[in-house]
Formats: structure tokens, C-alpha cells, sequence
């Protein structure tokens, strides 16, 4: 009698298509509206699972995963893992990866894109030109801030951070960032970013982008301390996660003058966006769209399809998943693979 197909959950609509590829090897059950899971409905939909393909919507740990025995991979649609608990995935022998290197230029162009947007008030001089407010042209009209011949700081540099800053370059811009560990010297060289103390980094950006990645550690590091050692005159941008800013306390900063603007992907509570921060004229509001390219995020759906059917021992990398983040999960897996047919 033929062996049952294993189960695999796929938590939002993606694009049919690719997840398609999936049927190959099990059998898929797909939520086919946009949905917001509660933890409860994420524990029943991976009870009888063996993989699941998941977004940063769904907040996976111990206690989702822990009525589900058979589940062994976790695909996440995304670079940024934060909604995943690995410590808990990986001592359950669960396999999770992420989808790197296929989003880094989408995103380093949009980084770009608000920050320009933020220093040259676009969207807050659109919305006061179709409130008919331009009744005359005017010399000192919505004023801005020049990128060329400004200092961007970065402050993250990874993939993305390093895209930044290359794009920076051609702006002629003094790229300085910083980051846990410095940039072997060559990496320096190709960017042409200088690395910087995150002090330094504060006092001297005339722009600084957010690229890092969220962990606990993180939370809050731009508070209102980290705030008052910028420039008033100094732009933010955000487009790692919400909880790297305290919102109340850019908020307070941006109506007070002690900051020029801010551009934000990410939000603490998204999609509820703070209502101190939609007051403010001089913030630019986008809905953590940075990777969203029609191409790019096809490809990071195929990257987490590749992934999954690899990371449960099928297809041609069977065992073998591109861009594990628990590679030392897979030991486990893999015995559990062997043992399952019977080796
Ligand atoms: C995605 C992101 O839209 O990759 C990330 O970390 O934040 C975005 O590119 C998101 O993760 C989708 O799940």
C-alpha cells in the first residue's frame, strides 16, 4: 500500500504558480485569503504537518510547534527571521530558512527611494499640492535636504547595508556605518563605507538607514537617548524592523524639531501604524513594501519552495536546503529522513 503524502501548510496566499511546485511531493494545504493567525489556529494548522511555508505574519515557537511531532522544516517567505523562534525550532529538530541575497538590490533600492523620498519631502509635498494648497509658486516652497555631499550613516552592514551603500557612492555621498563586526578591508574598499562607533555614527550621519536584523538585543537602540546625539537637522530611515525604533520617542522627537524626518517601512505594531506618527507632516509612511518587486518576490517565494522540498528530503538537494538559518537542525533531520525509509 502506498506510503500516505506528507502534509505541508502554507500560511497566506503566494504566488500558485510556484507554491504549485509543492504538490509534487505532498500535499498542500493553502489559506487562500490574506489572514491574520492567531496562535491557536497556527498550532492546529501545523499539528498534522510535516513543513510549513510561513510569512513574517505568523509568530512560530514552542508552543505552536509543540502538539506537532511530525513537523520538520519551516520556510519563511522572508530574510528577516525574528518571527520564528529558532533556540525552540532547532531543539525540536526543526529545520528553518530564510530567503537572503534574492531581496538585497530590491531592497537597497527602496532604502534609496525613501530615503530620497524623506530628504526632498515628496509625499509631504504631493499631499499639500492635491489639498490645493499651491496657490503660487514660492522660492523657500518645501525646502529639503540634499543627499550629495552629505554623510549617510548606515547602521547594519550586511547584504542590504552594503547595497546601500554602494548606491550612496554614486550619489556622492560620505557613506560611514557600523555594525557588530567590521567589514574585512577590502569590502570597505569596494563600498567605499568607513566604519564608525554607533556614538560617531549618531553625530555625524546627515541621513542614517536602519538595515539591521531584529533580535531582543536590539529593541529600542534608537530610543530617545540615541535620538538627541543626531542632528536636528538629520533624516531616519527605517527599513529593518519596528522594534529597533521607540516610536513614541521619534515621534516626539520629529513634532519637536529635534529631527528633521523620518522614512518608515516598519512599524512596532504593524500593521496598526501609531497615530502621533500619522499626524506628523514631516514622516513618510510606505507598509513594509521594501522587498515588494513583482520579481523579487516571486523569487523569494520559489527560494522558500526550493527550500522546504529540500529541507524534507525531497527533490534533487534532498537533505540540502539553499539558505538554512539552523543548519545544525538538519543533522536531525536527516536521521529522522534515514529513519523514516528505513535505512
Ligand atoms: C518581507 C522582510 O516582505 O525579508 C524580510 O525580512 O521584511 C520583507 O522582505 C517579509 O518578510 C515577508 O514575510
Amino acid at each position: 500500500m502506498a506510503e500516505a503524502r506528507r502534509r505541508v501548510w502554507v500560511s497566506q496566499p503566494l504566488f500558485d504558480d510556484i507554491v504549485e511546485r509543492l504538490r509534487a511531493h505532498f500535499d498542500v494545504t493553502q489559506v487562500d485569503a490574506v489572514t491574520e493567525h492567531a496562535p491557536q489556529a497556527i498550532a492546529e494548522s501545523l499539528r498534522d504537518s510535516a513543513g510549513a511555508l510561513v510569512t513574517l505574519n505568523e509568530r512560530i515557537g514552542a508552543a505552536e510547534i509543540a502538539g506537532a511531532p511530525q513537523l520538520r522544516a519551516i520556510a519563511n517567505v522572508g530574510v528577516g527571521y525574528n518571527n520564528l523562534d529558532i533556540p525552540a525550532l532547532t531543539s525540536a529538530g526543526i529545520v528553518a530558512t530564510n530567503t537572503p541575497d534574492v531581496l538585497t538590490e530590491t531592497t537597497a533600492d527602496f532604502g534609496f527611494a525613501l530615503l530620497m523620498a524623506t530628504a526632498r519631502r515628496i509625499t509631504e509635498s504631493e499631499r499639500w499640492l492635491r489639498e490645493g494648497k499651491w496657490q503660487q509658486w514660492s522660492f523657500g516652497t518645501m525646502l529639503g535636504a540634499d543627499l550629495h555631499g552629505s554623510t549617510l550613516g548606515i547602521l547594519g552592514m550586511g547584504r542590504i547595508g552594503q547595497g546601500i551603500a554602494r548606491r550612496a557612492r554614486g550619489f556622492g555621498m560620505r557613506v560611514l556605518y557600523h555594525n557588530r563586526s567590521r567589514l574585512p578591508a577590502d569590502v570597505e574598499l569596494e563600498t567605499g563605507a568607513a566604519y564608525a562607533s554607533f556614538e560617531a555614527l549618531l553625530a555625524q550621519s546627515d541621513h542614517l538607514v536602519l538595515v539591521l536584523p531584529y533580535s531582543p538585543q536590539v529593541h529600542h537602540l534608537i530610543d530617545a537617548v540615541a535620538l538627541a546625539k543626531m542632528k536636528p537637522t538629520a533624516t531616519l530611515v527605517n527599513i529593518a524592523r519596528g522594534g529597533i525604533v521607540d516610536e513614541a520617542a521619534l515621534a516626539d522627537a520629529l513634532a519637536h524639531g529635534r529631527l528633521a524626518a523620518a522614512g518608515l517601512d516598519v512599524y512596532e505594531g504593524e500593521p496598526t501604524v501609531r497615530p502621533e506618527l500619522l499626524a506628523l507632516r514631516n514622516v513618510v509612511l510606505t507598509p513594509h513594501i521594501a522587498s515588494g518587486s513583482l520579481a523579487t518576490r516571486r523569487a523569494m517565494v520559489a527560494l522558500a519552495v526550493d527550500n522546504l522540498i529540500a529541507a524534507l528530503g525531497e527533490g534533487p538537494r534532498a537533505g540540502d536546503p539553499p539558505t538554512p538559518v539552523n543548519p545544525e537542525a538538519l543533522v536531525a533531520g536527516k536521521t529522522i529522513i534515514a529513519k523514516r525509509q528505513g535505512a
